[in-house]
């Protein structure tokens, strides 16, 4: 097993992968920013190391700072997390050549998938289905685009090879307005992503936003362990997930994790990763993977029993997967809640003193949050302060003992996003099941 990790975030996520670790009896670092010294992880750490400045691209975003970091900690492998390094292709291939172990894919896979087009090609080669579309870059030939459109029929979307989580994209309702919209598009694309690489999908008007979870040991093993259902999102950002996806059959279930578990083999795939589809009519349409842990990774651990996390750590130890497809059962339901220092209408960011938390707890009840009565959320970060995710034996149940937790749950001293959850858990639509990307945006009146 490995001896000794650097954990290269801030946050839950860095006091989740700690707690792996010490459950494990790996020993951590937690490198952390100068605004950072008072968090949960870095006081439980068996190391610190300070890198930077509060600001992330002088700290959590400084590779050879993080690099430096595992030398002279002795450590031998290096966590990412999720944001910050997590997808960097460049990253993960630094940390290796300097002798470490990265917790996560080979470079080369992160690769593959940073490059959206490239993505599409490799899952449409090992037969995921994916969204009709240009099956590749779009050339400069006006015509030939507009052909290409037309065979897609429209509504269609432009999208930037290198966005992705909603970066670069345009929707093109009809031909008028197509070429000025793919010239608009590759400069946004060329001057936020320094690629100019774009391409055309059929625009799907109404769809639910359903990933698949995978594990896979770059060893010749994979399995999926189902899907989430992350359509309650504002402005990308996602609010609520649950797992198993309202709906979602057995069936279905099987022959979709399945094309994930034969892409994974495929491409060489090592770790956890997520295949992103979109749900319309029955159907699944591949649009991206994310190559890391994900936020919401805890409502698939609560419905399959298994410790995402740990499989990690053992799957970057070089150990085979411990499970296979037939060992992995799915039991009820789990919804997570994301809880955010920020206002329940405006959206703003709370920075500030919490000057009193009382976390809920009781059957089925999970909290992945670092905050503490006493604990300053700095200004300089996502607003995120943890997550409150319940289980139980069916979604009704599950809900059950969610509404229970925002009523008992208490942050005081900031503003929280407590309320809006209170608000969502009461909303019929939603308590029915299969609302699709754009629900809770209509919800609020800002669609
Ligand atoms: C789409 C789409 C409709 N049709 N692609 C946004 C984030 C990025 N991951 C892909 N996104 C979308 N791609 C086609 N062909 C609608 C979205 C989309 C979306 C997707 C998932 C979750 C929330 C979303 C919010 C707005 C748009």
């Amino acid at each position: 097993m490995l001896d000794k990790i650097v954990i290269a975030n801030r946050g839950e996520i860095a006091l989740r992968v700690l707690r792996a670790c010490r459950e494990m009896g790996i020993k951590t670092v937690a490198v952390h920013s100068t605004a950072d010294t008072n968090l949960k992880h870095v006081l439980l750490a068996d190391e610190t190391v300070c890198i930077g400045p509060p600001a992330s691209s002088e700290s959590y975003l400084d590779m050879p700072a993080i690099i430096s970091a595992a030398e002279v900690t002795d450590a031998v492998a290096i966590h990412p997390g999720y944001g910050f390094l997590s997808e960097n292709a460049d990253f993960a291939e630094r940390v290796e050549s300097s002798g470490f172990t990265f917790i996560g894919p080979k470079a080369d896979a992160i690769r593959l998938m940073g490059d959206k087009v490239s993505a599409i090609r490799a899952m449409k080669a090992a037969g995921v289905p994916c969204v009709p579309g240009s099956d590749g870059p779009l050339g400069d030939d006006p015509d030939e685009n507009l052909r290409l459109a037309r065979d897609i029929g429209y509504p269609i979307i432009i999208k930037a090879a290198g966005g992705g989580g909603g970066r670069g994209m345009r929707v093109v309702h009809a031909e008028a307005s197509l070429v000025a919209a793919i010239t608009v598009t590759k400069a946004e694309a060329r001057s936020a992503f320094g690629n100019d690489t774009v391409y055309m999908e059929k625009y799907l008007e109404k769809p639910r936003h359903i990933e698949f979870q995978v594990l896979a040991d770059g060893q010749g093993n994979a399995i999926h362990l189902g899907e989430r259902d992350c359509s309650m999102q504002r402005r990308h950002q996602k609010v609520v997930e649950e797992a198993p996806a309202p709906g979602i059959t057995k069936e279905q279930r099987k022959r979709i994790g399945e094309r994930c578990v034969n892409a994974c083999l495929e491409i060489g795939y090592r770790s956890a990763g997520t295949f992103e589809f979109l749900y319309e009519n029955g159907e699944f349409y591949f649009i991206e993977m994310n190559t890391r842990l994900q936020v919401e990774h805890p409502v698939t651990e609560m419905i399959t029993g298994i410790d995402l996390v740990r499989e990690q750590l053992n799957i970057a130890a070089g150990e085979k997967l411990r499970f296979r497809q037939e060992d992995i059962r799915i039991q009820g339901h789990a919804i997570e809640c994301r809880i955010n220092a920020e206002d329940a209408k405006t959206f703003m960011p709370s920075p500030g003193m919490i000057s009193l938390v009382h976390m809920p707890g009781g059957p089925g009840i999970r909290v992945d949050s670092h905050i503490y009565t006493g604990y300053r959320v700095p200004p300089f970060y996502d607003s995120m302060i943890g997550k409150l995710i319940a289980h139980g034996s069916s979604r009704a149940a599950a809900f059950g003992r969610m509404r229970m937790a925002l009523t008992e749950i208490v942050i005081e001293g900031i503003k929280t996003n407590v309320p809006l959850h209170q608000e969502i858990f009461q909303h019929a639509a939603f308590q029915a099941g299969g609302t699709d990307i754009h629900y809770l945006e209509k919800r609020l009146g800002l669609a």
